[in-house]
């Protein structure tokens, strides 16, 4: 993907001109024909003079509530100015991990991220990667930094769907596993702890940790004011509801044998050192709320937190096996904020629908109205990656206005009214990208803005000027300040105190006479290297070396003395039983669940496939569907760019088992139905995915067949249900699917379409 950004920046479907649909007029005019309709080219004033007519006529007509902004911080400030406008939210990354990780005390103060860092990854001797596939969906080098944890003589074990290429470096045990049933297996896997613990003869439970740093495991420490029944072991054992969860309660779920799972459990239990890793992934899943909850006590109960070797949580992103604070950061960029008066935000499982009902859910019995009537993409690609695209494009075609800013024709600009043509970062001054805590990366300017593209800060100054408002007032300094501001604030950590916690200095030395060529404002400073070197390597890694003060062992002070370090949680313990999470969940206003960690069936999860459980009769929807990310693309960034496209195809991946089933012959085209949409792919057979589960890679850029609507992309949204749970998670991977054998035309690989190019 790096070396295609030429291939990005320079393609041949980059948007050239301001546009605006043939048949729009004001106020919409013919609204159906979004999304087909043709473009003609306009020039900026006249772009710019469309905006603001229709700004204001909706803020007259309707008020700043009929304005949806999703994306684009810059033009987020000139509709602040402008009176507001109505915003979205969700977890779309994390799932569950968003609110339960720090309502029950799994993260560390600022520090999201909660597992040790890469050098002391080589102290554990088994590494648990629970849905974890960094090879495919982790910058930088995570899988370098598991393979010396592998020479240093770790072992590991994956639990995940996919037989995954990190797996496949790593060489480790492959626990096949159905998506959102994890939390099945970590109980069935508790319970074999607790039947088999002895602390003379077989100890696997550290009660020590789970006594003195976490309350609710069971009912001698409770949080203040629960009833003592509420306690996890008794759940487990199923004292009070009579159903124990043992390991075969565990297997009818999760499909993994429960033999596999006690062996995992006393593997985990017996062994020293274990790293319990996991990414996202399974939490970005309906009803997944106490999911994150299940996995910490999974670590509390075995003891594996805040030691060498010795570590539960995340592993994922930017963080993948490398965890800890930042070590370098940028400075900020000066440009001071500015509220949204209007405070309407929705989940963006109910958006689309808040269009098309009028109604969303602000809270525990708030339901509000709203009428949405202009949309704004400031930038993201909302309408393709929020769940429920079909109603998402439905919704499109009902508002008076769609805008977006668009460097090509992708969904959100392909179903607006007008597209305004941005520059990509590498037309634009420059800036400093964080990620890896020990990297600053500095981007610039590699050639002029193509054909008429403007940057979005220029699009939101000129577009404040129509809208009577002082331009300086929403870009008070220019982009060049901003960028010097970033770069003279940047700072690295001192290595003078352990665990990561020294002090700050400077990163660069600026002298007067660089400030004198860049003709901004500053001060000139002493730091680490000066401007000119960082900014010819464009890049700054902080030298590590095994053993030194930039290392990181999550939880470490909070292990040792959980009083004096407590963790953000109510009770300031890991919270395994936490009243907090079941009132934030309930707050959210759509589902409730437990205070501690009780099995949730996923909405539309395994379950779902079935008419009759009892007698394990399949229904309409018999598979179960997941979207992992895909190295073709980044979201949907790159979806377009035919080298990936022949790099990387976009195939379905199915077990030759469920296919032959179907009478399905590998790289057929299949149709993918479900309960909110229908799809085409070829179809690629492989044992790396379990039976009964198909996986579709996330960000295809949807192309619908208007007469049948069929999308013919392989468009993950198309399929992925937008319906709201717990506190409002995403539900990438609880989806249920039939496939089918397609008759009509097979598909052309992609990389045979014909690109976007319009103008
Ligand atoms: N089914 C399913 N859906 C998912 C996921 C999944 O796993 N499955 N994953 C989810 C996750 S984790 C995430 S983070 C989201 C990501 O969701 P988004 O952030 O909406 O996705 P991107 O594709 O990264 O969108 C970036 C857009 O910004 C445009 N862009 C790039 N640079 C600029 C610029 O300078 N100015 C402007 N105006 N635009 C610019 C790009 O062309 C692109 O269209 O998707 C979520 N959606
Ligand atoms: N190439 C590429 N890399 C990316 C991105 C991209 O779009 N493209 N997006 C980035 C972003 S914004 C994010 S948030 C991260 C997300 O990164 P992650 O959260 O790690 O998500 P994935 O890579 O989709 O999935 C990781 C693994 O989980 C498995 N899995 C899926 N569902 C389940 C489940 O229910 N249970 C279990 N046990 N395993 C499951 C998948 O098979 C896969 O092997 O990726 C980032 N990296
Ligand atoms: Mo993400």
């Amino acid at each position: 993907r790096g070396r295609s950004q030429r291939k990005q920046v320079f393609a041949a479907d980059r948007l050239k001109y301001p546009m605006v649909r043939k048949h729009w007029e004001p106020g919409g005019g013919r609204k159906e024909l979004r999304g087909r309709d043709e473009w003609v080219r306009i020039s900026w004033d006249e772009a710019l003079d469309i905006l603001a007519s229709e700004l204001k006529r909706i803020k007259e007509t309707y008020g700043n509530r009929a304005i949806l902004r999703t994306g684009g911080s810059e033009i987020g400030r000139t509709l602040s100015l402008f009176g507001g406008y109505v915003s979205n939210w969700g977890t779309t990354s994390w799932g569950s991990w968003w609110d339960t990780g720090p309502i029950i005390g799994a993260r560390e103060g600022y520090n999201t991220f909660n597992t040790n860092d890469r050098f002391d990854l080589r102290n554990s001797q088994l590494i648990v990667m629970w849905g974890c596939n960094p090879a495919w969906s982790a910058g930088g080098n995570p899988t370098w930094h598991f393979m010396q944890a592998k020479k240093a003589g770790a072992r590991f074990v994956f639990i995940d769907p996919f037989y995954t290429d990190t797996n496949q470096v790593l060489g480790g045990e492959w626990i096949p596993i159905r998506p959102g049933t994890d939390h099945a297996m970590a109980l069935g896997m508790a319970h074999t702890l607790l039947v088999e613990d002895d602390p003379e003869t077989n100890p696997l439970i550290d009660w020590d940790f789970l006594h003195r740093c976490t309350v609710g495991f069971d009912a001698d420490h409770m949080p203040p004011g629960v009833d003592p029944k509420e306690n996890f072991k008794d759940y487990v054992l199923g004292t009070y509801d009579g159903v124990p969860k043992t390991p075969e309660w565990a297997e009818e779920i999760c499909g993994v044998p429960a033999e596999r799972i006690r062996w995992l459990a006393r593997e985990i239990g017996r062994t020293p050192r274990v790293a319990l890793l996991t990414s996202w992934a399974p939490a970005r899943i309906k009803n997944s709320d106490s999911w994150p909850q299940m996995f910490m006590t999974l670590g509390a109960m075995t003891g594996h937190i805040g030691q060498p070797g010795r570590m539960t949580g995340l592993s994922v992103h930017r963080a993948s096996g490398n965890s800890g604070p930042f070590l370098v950061r940028p400075g900020g960029s000066g440009v001071p904020g500015i509220r949204n008066p209007i405070t309407d935000s929705i989940n963006d499982n109910e958006l689309w629908d808040a269009i098309l009902t009028g109604k969303y859910t602000a809270g525990y019995q708030d339901v509000r109205d709203i009428n949405i009537q202009l949309i704004y993409h400031g930038g993201g690609a909302i309408l393709q990656t929020r769940d429920g695209l079909m109603k998402g494009i439905e919704a499109h075609r009902k508002v008076e206005f769609v805008v977006s800013h668009a460097q090509f024709l992708t969904t959100n600009a392909k179903y607006s009214d007008l597209v305004l043509p941005v520059t990509t970062a590498w037309e634009r001054i420059g800036g400093l990208l964080v990620g890896n805590r020990e990297a600053l990366f500095c981007y610039r300017q590699v050639t002029e803005p193509l054909y008429e593209a403007k940057d979005d800060q220029w699009i939101a100054m000129e577009l404040a000027k129509r809208l009577g408002i002082d331009p300086e007032e929403v870009y008070p300094i220019s982009p060049k300040q901003q960028f010097f501001n970033e770069l003279a604030g940047a700072r690295v950590m001192k290595d003078n105190r352990p665990n990561s916690q020294g002090d700050w200095e400077p990163l660069l030395t600026i002298t007067a006479e660089d400030i004198a060529e860049w003709g901004v404002e500053g001060k000139p400073q002493q730091g680490r290297i000066t401007l000119k070197e960082f900014l010819e390597k464009g890049v700054y890694q902080v030298e590590r070396k095994p053993g030194d003060n930039y290392g990181y062992i999550a939880f470490k002070e909070f292990r040792e003395d959980p009083e004096r370090y407590p963790l953000d949680s109510e009770t300031g313990k890991l919270e395994i039983c936490s009243p907090a999470l079941a009132r934030h969940v309930k707050s959210r206003g759509w589902t409730e669940i437990r205070p501690i960690p009780a099995y949730n069936p996923a909405t539309e999860g395994y379950e779902e496939t079935f008419a009759d459980w009892e007698r394990k009769i399949k229904g309409e929807y018999p598979l179960q569907l997941y979207t992992p990310h895909y190295p073709r693309r980044s979201h949907t960034v790159f979806d377009n760019i035919p080298w990936l496209r022949e790099a990387f195809p976009h195939p379905l991946f199915m077990n030759p088992k469920d296919a032959e089933e179907r009478g399905i012959k590998n790289g057929d085209t299949v149709l993918i139905r479900g309960k909110h949409g229908r799809s085409l792919r070829p179809v690629q057979l492989t044992e790396r995915i379990m039976p009964g589960v198909v996986a579709l890679p996330h960000g295809a850029w949807v192309e619908l067949d208007d007469e049948t609507g069929i999308d013919k992309a392989g468009s993950d949204n198309v399929l992925c249900g937008a319906v709201p749970t717990g506190q409002g998670t995403s539900g990438w991977n609880s989806v249920i699917v039939q496939v089918e054998k397609w008759h009509g035309e097979p598909l052309k690989p992609d990389v045979e379409w014909p690109q976007r190019i319009v103008l």
